[in-house]
């Protein structure tokens, strides 16, 4: 069915537009590598554009193609691009935007690889980058260079949960003509709209959020025009980081009930993070439904609500985390985040911890940063849980 201006759950779970002749009432999964054309005209047309029908899995496919159309709706984008895994998103982006020669900003405190692979494999390509604190806009315009042709974000941060505001940064980077990139994989569409707020470009480790489930590594990109559609898609099909339909099909399924499931866990992160700021073994708690956020303001604003990623410090330091992690009896101790278990880890030795020690500090990733995925388990589970394990730091 149409959903176009269906609500976001109508969305969620009609969205794509995917008619099965068949009358199957989910997207099936097209496990297949190619596609018989009918005849040698029909070949040549799916080829040159005239018809849109599918040629090979990797340059398209209709379990993908479904999953693509549901998340750029979502997005309020012009296409979507389904990759392998978010990083390989995060790289269809670089290599598709940045020349040789071109110059980079990025946010201080993105996930670890994004920030990595752009310090350890792009200089060879004679690509450069800068790495600030973007939520403050006066860093960002005093690290563009004539030649800085991406701004990349993450807003909230993984895993500082530091806030950006994506309209400054677009209003500024679009009068010097430099595209905007931000990964919204910590809101997902549900709560955030990069595109409504400036961006070009908006990316996901689908992994996350938007599966939901544990079970799936995939990305997503969705682009604001045609032109960048059709250069990001390019790179995808070329490099090969296509997702396959197994994947997909176990996606559109988690998307179904993204708004459900982060509305539950977020109820629970509110509960938990005024749980954590009272705590007399916690230091700091950053979480942008908490007054104390710095920019809470901001983050109301941007943000339709506050999500289920949780950062704090324990007074105890690098020892007490660790003590923490190995005390937490619900709360897995596992790298990833937004599905529906609650997930706990240490940054600075996990995700983070490929990053100098020096840029973790001048991002804020601090030794006894403890991050908290909050699932959808029963509140009063998850805080007693929680309190037994600090009460052992
Ligand atoms: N962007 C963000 C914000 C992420 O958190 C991650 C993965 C990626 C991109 C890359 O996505 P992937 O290739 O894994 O699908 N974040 C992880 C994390 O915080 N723990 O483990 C993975």
């Amino acid at each position: 069915m149409d959903t176009k201006n269906k609500g976001f759950n109508s969305k969620l779970v009609h969205g794509g537009g995917f008619k099965d002749p068949l009358g199957s009432a989910v997207t099936p999964i097209y496990q297949t590598s190619t596609f018989s054309f009918e005849n040698a005209n029909h070949g040549a047309q799916c080829f040159s554009g005239e018809s849109d029908g599918f040629i090979y899995t990797r340059l398209g496919n209709p379990t993908i193609n479904d999953l693509e159309k549901t998340v750029a709706e979502l997005e309020h984008g012009f296409g979507g691009i389904a990759t392998s895994s978010g990083m390989a998103a995060v790289n269809t982006v670089y290599l598709g935007i940045l020349a040789s020669g071109d110059h980079m900003v990025g946010h201080n405190a993105l996930y670890g690889p994004s920030r990595a692979i752009m310090e350890s494999l792009y200089p060879k390509f004679n690509v450069a980058s800068a790495f600030i604190d973007a939520t403050d806009i006066e860093n960002v315009k005093n690290a563009i260079q004539p030649n800085t042709r991406l701004i990349f974000l993450e807003t909230p941060a993984n895993p500082t949960i530091g806030i950006t505001d994506i309209q400054a940064v677009s209003d500024l980077a679009h009068e010097k003509g430099i595209v905007v990139c931000v990964d919204n994989t910590f809101c997902s569409p549900y709560l955030q709209s990069p595109l409504d707020l400036g961006a070009d470009i908006v990316l996901h480790s689908m992994t996350k959020f938007i599966n939901g489930h544990a079970d799936v590594v995939a990305g997503m990109i969705v682009t604001k025009t045609e032109a960048h559609y059709k250069i990001l898609r390019s790179v995808m099909m070329n490099v090969g980081c296509n997702m396959d339909p197994h994947q997909a099909f176990l996606t559109r399924r988690g998307l179904k009930t993204l708004a459900i499931r982060i509305d539950k866990a977020q109820e629970n992160a509110v509960q938990i993070a005024e749980y954590l700021e009272k705590h007399p073994k916690v230091e700091w708690v950053k979480y942008p439904g908490l007054k104390s956020h710095p920019q809470y303001e901001l983050a109301k604003k941007q943000m339709r609500g506050p999500g289920a990623m949780i950062s704090f410090g324990l007074k105890g330091g690098f020892e007490a985390g660790r003590t923490m992690m190995d005390s937490v009896k619900m709360a897995l101790l596992a790298v990833s985040l937004g599905g529906i278990e609650t997930l706990i880890q240490h940054p600075a030795s996990m995700t983070h911890s490929k990053i100098s020690k020096e840029n973790q500090e001048k991002a804020g990733i601090s030794s006894g940063l403890v991050r908290l995925s909050v699932g959808i388990e029963d509140l009063e589970d998850l805080i007693g849980d929680i309190e037994q394990a600090l009460s052992k730091t």
